[in-house]
């Protein structure tokens, strides 16, 4: 296999100027007839003619009109061409029913659809399948489906054909196709400048009741990115489409976003608040590729994080708009710790412009998106949101059209606000979570700040320079007042002081405020430090950060010194359930503990062998703890959370239900699922049903819930999909191999279906203690099903692996065994570059 390297960038030879497509549609041989004109360029190097090109039948092909016959291998083809502009014409044949994999034409429950990111469109047909080659595309589809899309605006319809023209030069891997028997839920948009805009979401006829939400947010999100960025959408039409079986979330095909249904479909009976939120988010998202990945591309895949950070970046901006920001700062940093600085503290580790890789599908992770995403959060802090609105103005003005690098975005930034953004920059290139420790002193009325930034080492990476980064900090006084409102200081040294004077008293400190910085704070602090800050911080992130320092705490002495939990603790969340002014979804947070894998880390980061039966019985305990001490006030916080008038999404009425839910789960303990099983009888959405049955779950009961929900359920995957994902996780851990196993073998399990595979397979990870249960047969079944899969959808098997990555945090034993089964899957005959690059860089 072979590995492709940032530093061997060269430039195309050719340009595609404009790209000519006609599809036969037919399940198992679809003809794919292409007409491109290509003009040499003159910026590239001598090289040979060269076009991407895998699984792909040549039936015939032609230069100028004249028949050839050109050199065809497994990744491509080349063949002798004019000195000047010519025209490449080819008739390949492909077979969508076959197409497992879910990359390029595929075959959806009977609907045709299309993957191309990021190298699916060589299998659709021969193309110099790389984002810097740009053309507009025009398209004719032939099919008796009913409803046949492609990108840009209608060209021509008739009986049994469509024709599309996208006028805006794109990359192949924003090309997009869907034939099928669909429906419209139609919609309206007017543009600032007042162009009428048609939006469509197409979904199969039974769904059409289930679309309203995600037309608002569509419309929510073309007026915010009008409002905030100053961007209008540049089509006479926007087709979104709902398809069952989708390796990604959704993809932002230019015009014609393609949308795994779980992020389309939402009706109150089978969708969480949960769910509203992340399809409100994933439509803005792809909507706001618009251009930030389309209008503006990526020169090469390397560069991925330019469109997808950002874009994160932006659809979260659009959130914390649309809601609350200090909920929504609080589950992203949640997702960065529980998440990314688990990549980032193993073998799978990179940095957010990866500098290789053998297969790009694996790479796109919590790192490029999420990390990515907080290094532009850390720019927009550093310049400030006007400086930061003005860059993205001279951002979409220089490159408008371009295939663009992360050079070309930080020189924006330098160019606009005349910064040296050079050690910034680092952020791209060096993997790794920092550790940012903490000295404090305080004499006469000043208090110095030191701090000192350390990075591991990660692979490939021994040694790592100083970040530029923005450290936000607060200090309180100990009556609670903010003695030093929050100042953002500005990190460069390996080691800096900061001095603030003129304090009445020692105060005390609340640094990294709303997560201003990707980075593992390391400070000597109290038990009473973390209640204070907990119980009185004004930045609300720090307050949640405060909570889980002090349950990590108590758990811990839980775990070692075989103490009782602590009061202090107990103490702390019984005034966070009396403060009943606070947001209701803010005070769910706080009475959350942290995950089983997040205290793994945390044993391995204090050099002890994570010992996940060990942890699992601490959080349980502590959780019985809470319900014990404060079965009062929780029973207040249950009655207090309920809503009242019809169900919305919103963020008012879920942050209720959130709190609801969280207190059900505490009482539950107490009750013997009691109150569980009546809001599970008198539930009429999801949210609540789907909490009741959480809450009996993790008691080991619930089984008549169980049956009642698959009875009324049985029809519709996306709800069983939650049914299967919810036994598995929250089954004891002696079960949870059993549970997993048993639907397997469950008849609506469908191990060719991502979501499905996800929910089932998937989820045994998350059922830590059950997944690394100490006989290791965890370790095996997992690496059944990732050789299993391989064979179908290489794409889904390498995500499944990632489940090892976090090997060396356990003991001897336990590293022996999930080595033992990583070997297995490299043998495994046949195995996918896909998975073997995961399988080689874990045992690395
Ligand atoms: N570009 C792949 C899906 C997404 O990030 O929107
Ligand atoms: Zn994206």
């Amino acid at each position: 296999t072979e590995t492709i390297h940032l530093a061997d960038y060269t430039p195309p030879g050719w340009l595609v100027e404009r790209t000519e497509l006609t599809f036969r549609l037919h399940p198992t041989a679809t003809r794919v007839i292409s007409r491109l004109r290509f003009r040499r360029n003159p910026r590239a190097p001598e090289q040979a003619f060269f076009l991407h090109g895998e699984d792909l039948t040549l039936i015939s092909a032609r230069i100028d009109g004249q028949e050839i016959t050109p050199e065809v291998t497994d990744k491509g083809l080349t063949c002798d061409v004019p000195a000047g502009d010519f025209t490449f014409e080819a008739e390949v044949e492909i077979s969508p029913e076959d197409n497992t994999r879910l990359e390029g034409l595929y075959m959806s429950g009977g609907i045709y659809c299309t993957q191309c990111e990021a190298e699916g469109f060589r299998r659709i047909t021969y193309y110099p399948d790389r984002p810097d080659v740009m053309a507009p595309f025009h398209v004719r589809v032939e099919s008796d489906m009913p409803v046949l899309l492609s990108n840009g605006n209608k060209a021509g319809e008739g009986e049994g054909w469509a024709e599309w023209d996208d006028p805006w030069p794109k990359p192949a891997y924003l090309f997009a196709l869907v034939a099928g028997d669909l429906k419209a839920h139609p919609g309206a948009f007017t543009t600032a400048s007042g162009k009428d805009v048609e939006l469509n979401i197409w979904v199969r006829e039974a769904d059409l009741g289930k679309c309203d939400f995600a037309m608002e947010a569509l419309i929510k999100s073309m007026r915010w990115d009008e409002e905030k960025y100053g961007r209008e959408y540049d089509l006479d039409i926007f087709n979104l489409v709902a398809v069952s079986d989708f390796n990604m979330g959704a993809m932002e095909n230019k015009g014609l976003n393609i949308f795994n249904s779980k992020l389309v479909l939402a009706s109150p009976e089978t969708a969480t608040d949960g769910t509203y939120e992340r399809i409100e988010a994933v439509i803005a998202h792809e909507y706001f590729h618009n251009w930030t990945g389309n209008r503006i591309t990526c020169r090469d895949w390397f560069q991925l994080s330019l469109k997808e950070g950002l874009t994160v970046f932006r659809d979260q901006q659009f959130t914390s708009d649309m809601r609350s920001a200090p909920v929504k700062r609080i589950e992203d940093a949640g997702l960065m710790r529980s998440h990314q600085f688990r990549e980032d503290g193993g073998p799978l580790a990179h940095p957010v412009r990866p500098e290789s890789f053998v297969e790009i599908n694996n790479f796109y992770t919590v790192t490029v998106y999420e990390k990515g995403a907080e290094v532009i959060g850390m720019l927009h802090r550093l310049v400030g949101p006007e400086a930061y609105r003005k860059a993205l103005d001279l951002y979409f003005e220089r490159h408008d059209g371009e295939a663009a690098t992360v050079e070309d975005w930080l020189r924006v930034f330098e160019d606009s606000t005349g910064r040296d953004l050079s050690q910034f920059k680092r952020w791209y290139s060096q993997a790794g979570t920092p550790r940012l420790n903490v000295e404090e002193s305080f004499k006469d009325g000043t208090y110095t700040l030191t701090l000192e930034q350390q990075t591991p080492p990660t692979p490939g990476q021994e040694r790592k320079l100083p970040f530029h980064m923005p450290v936000a900090v607060g200090l309180l006084s100990p009556n609670g007042d903010e003695a030093v409102p929050t100042q953002v200081l500005e990190l460069t040294e390996p080691r800096q002081s900061f001095t603030f004077e003129g304090l009445g008293a020692r105060p005390i400190l609340s640094i990294n405020r709303d997560f201003s910085a990707p980075v593992i704070v390391t400070r000597k602090t109290t038990a009473a430090e973390e209640a204070f800050l907990l119980a009185s911080d004004t930045d609300p992130f720090n307050r949640w950060d405060a909570g889980r320092a002090l349950a990590r705490r108590t758990l811990q002495q839980m775990m070692h010194e075989g103490s009782s939990p602590s009061h202090v603790y107990l103490g702390a969340i019984g005034q966070v359930l009396a403060e009943h002014g606070l947001d209701p979804a803010l005070r769910a947070r706080l009475l959350g503990l942290p995950g089983e894998d997040e205290l793994a880390a945390d044993e391995a980061a204090a050099g002890r062998a994570a010992d996940p039966a060990r942890i699992h019985k601490a959080r349980e305990s502590l959780k019985d703890a809470v319900a014990r001490m404060h079965v009062g006030a929780l029973q207040r916080t249950y009655m207090e959370a309920q809503t009242e008038g019809p169900y919305a999404p919103d963020a008012e009425q879920s942050g209720k239900r959130l709190l609801a839910n969280a207190a059900l789960s505490l009482l539950s303990r107490g009750d013997g699922g009691d109150t569980a099983r009546e809001q599970f009888a008198r539930a009429d959405n999801m949210t609540l049903s789907l909490g009741a049955l959480q809450a009996l779950l993790s008691i080991g009961s619930g089984e008549a819930e169980l049956a009642a929900f698959e009875e009324r359920w049985r029809g519709d995957e996306l709800v069983m999909d939650m049914w299967m994902s919810q036994q598995v996780q929250l089954a004891a851990p002696e079960r949870a191999l059993e549970v997993t196993r048993r639907l397997t073998e469950h008849p609506a399990f469908n191990a060719k279906n991502p979501n499905r595979l996800r929910a089932v397979i998937g989820a045994l990870p998350a059922n830590a203690a059950g997944f690394h249960d100490a006989s290791g047969e965890g370790y095996a079944f997992l690496a059944d099903w990732l050789i299993r899969t391989d064979k179908v959808n290489p794409q889904i098997a390498a995500r499944l692996s990632t489940a090892f990555q976090t090997w060396k945090r356990y003991g001897e034993r336990r590293q022996e065994m999930i080595q033992a089964q990583l070997a297995r899957v490299a043998e495994a005959e046949g195995l996918s570059r896909d998975l073997r690059e995961m399988v080689v860089r874990m045992r690395a």
